[in-house]
């Protein structure tokens, strides 16, 4: 598949998607929005890519909505709409995704470039990276779902903090507040970010992804209604392939080979 926006590439198991317009510090116009959901798509329909990083073409990772385009939207269709059809189905794509996603942070994320990283699985910043919630900068509210994955990660008074001042935050002070797994020096940021996919891709695909509908459907149960959706979802790990290697490794004392299914 070709993309305008993006370089895609698979490899060993990872597939590596790359925000390239770099000219707008790979801010999101519709089509990049569009394209990195077919990423997405094409993630979850191949049984062979067992995890996604996503990351940007030169200094940033991405500068959020390009600006540019924001005339343009005023006019045709309306910021709710854009929302609903863009970020929206972007976010929920990448939650739903039933594969470990790692944000590759290699410089600023900012407005819903901020928000796509938040909604990955885990985030590597570069020692360059910053981290902007860049909304109320230019007289908007928050969206891209960061109104909730922000305060989860770091606290409802520091996710305050960064939405109504605006300010950028290091990656340093980043990984301090947990809204980053590490840091890793700029230059060795991509083949560290890709160490960690690959090591993801070698693990039991199947449970990684019920891990993550159980971690984000907690936050609407009660403790009764987790521990029993724990138990559905374990019933269903419990019947693959990569359960029963698990438990045999274990007694066999070696490392696990998981297959994925
Ligand atoms: C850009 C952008 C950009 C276009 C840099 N667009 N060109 C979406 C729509 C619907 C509803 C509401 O919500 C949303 C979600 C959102 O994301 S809203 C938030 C949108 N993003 C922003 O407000 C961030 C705007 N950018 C900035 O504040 C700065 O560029 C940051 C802090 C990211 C980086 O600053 P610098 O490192 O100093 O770079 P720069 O400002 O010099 O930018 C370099 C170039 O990139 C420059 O172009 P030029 O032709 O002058 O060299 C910028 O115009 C362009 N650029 N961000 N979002």
């Amino acid at each position: 598949m070709s993309y305008k926006t993006l370089r895609h590439h698979t490899e060993h198991h990872v597939s590596l998607i790359t925000f390239n317009r770099p000219e707008k510090l790979n801010a999101f116009n519709k089509l990049m929005i569009k394209e990195t959901i077919k990423a997405l798509d094409e993630a979850a329909r191949l049984t062979r890519i067992r995890c996604v990083v996503l990351t940007g073409d030169g200094n940033s990772f991405s500068s959020g909505q390009d600006l540019t385009e924001f005339g343009d939207l005023a006019v045709t269709n309306s910021l709710e709409n854009h929302l609903r059809q863009g970020y929206n189905a972007l976010v929920s794509r990448m939650i739903s995704l039933e594969k470990p996603i790692v944000a590759a942070v290699n410089g600023v994320a900012a407005g819903a470039g901020l928000g796509v990283a938040l909604a990955a699985d885990i985030r590597l910043a570069s020692s360059r990276a910053r981290f902007i919630h860049a909304f109320t900068r230019i007289g908007l509210v928050p969206d891209s779902g960061s109104t909730w994955t922000l305060p989860r990660l770091i606290g409802f008074g520091r996710a305050m903090e960064m939405a109504l001042t605006g300010k950028p935050i290091s990656a340093d002070l980043a990984l301090s507040w947990g809204l980053v797994n590490e840091v890793i020096p700029h230059d060795q940021l991509m083949p560290v970010a890709i160490t960690w996919a690959q090591s993801l891709a070698s693990g039991p695909t199947v449970a990684f992804g019920l891990t993550k509908q159980a971690m984000y459907s907690a936050n609407r149960m009660t403790i009764e209604e987790a521990l029993e959706n724990e138990a559905e979802l374990q019933a269903i790990a419990g019947k693959t392939a990569d359960f029963r290697e698990g438990v045999r490794s274990f007694l066999e004392k070696r490392k696990p080979k998981f297959t994925g299914e």
